[in-house]
């Protein structure tokens, strides 16, 4: 396999099969062409992730689909919800790089802007992705998480008139915060990323995209997660199954 090929393991944390499909249809549209996106809905958990408790019954679904991965020998996996739901967890039992696509998003951000805004769904989940801003250091980049309050599961829906929700809160954001770009705060908002960047002619980031983009980065500088030190194979031990 040439360096530049990649399969790329791109994980929904919640058990709705049609967000998947919303997800993997943007991966695809990121992916270069020698990138083959494999999309995975968890079997495990919430049919969305709305707060602490889903993230932490997630996570069980978000390792399954990354040791099922690797047993696929996948290149790179990405953890397609804001939250990054077990993300370093899932560095620990991989070999192969592992995206969070909050993550992803606020570094594209970063490259494109000084200081950036995420718009997430519900108000209540805004203090995950107040939590993610300083774990990533990136407190001094974003200025403000702001939400929609519109459910996650209701994002497709017709009468939910996301776009046009989004499209105020994001307008309202570049107008008052202080920044240059917009980070989407829900892996369900990737198909509305290319079309809210044109109406505002401000970077708006969909995390999926960008996950691709930097998981094929990684695979093509030949990066994989470091086994020394932090990120070393879990501790041999019993453990129940899940
Ligand atoms: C997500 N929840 O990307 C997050 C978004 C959120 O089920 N997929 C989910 O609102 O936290």
């Amino acid at each position: 396999m040439t360096r530049q090929q990649c399969v790329i393991n791109v994980i929904n944390p919640n058990t709705t099969q049609s967000m998947t499909s919303v997800i993997e249809a943007a991966a695809r549209e990121s992916a270069g062409p020698a990138t083959t996106i494999i999309g995975k809905t968890s079997t495990f958990g919430p049919a969305s992730i709305e707060g602490h408790y889903d993230e932490a019954l997630a996570t069980i679904g978000v390792l399954k689909a990354v040791a099922a991965g690797d047993e696929d020998r996948c290149d790179a996996h990405i953890i397609a919800c804001f939250g990054d739901p077990g993300l370093l967890a899932a560095r620990e039992i991989t070999r192969v790089p592992v995206l969070g696509i909050a993550e992803a998003a606020m570094r594209a951000a970063s490259f494109v802007a000084i200081h950036f805004s995420i718009v997430t769904t519900l108000a209540r989940t805004k203090v995950i992705a107040e939590h993610l801003v300083r774990n990533y250091g990136m407190e001094h980049a974003c200025r403000k998480v702001r939400a929609v309050d519109v459910a996650v599961l209701d994002l497709d829906k017709p009468e939910s008139n996301v776009r046009g929700i989004l499209l105020d809160e994001c307008r309202a954001a570049l107008k008052h915060d202080g920044i240059g770009a917009i980070v989407l705060g829900c892996a369900g908002m990737a198909d509305l990323a290319h079309d809210l960047s044109t109406e505002l002619e401000a970077p708006v980031i969909d995390g999926v995209a960008a996950a691709v983009k930097f998981a094929e980065a990684l695979v093509g500088l030949g990066l994989k997660t470091s086994k020394y030190g932090d990120l070393a194979f879990p501790i041999p031990k019993e453990r129940s199954s899940f």
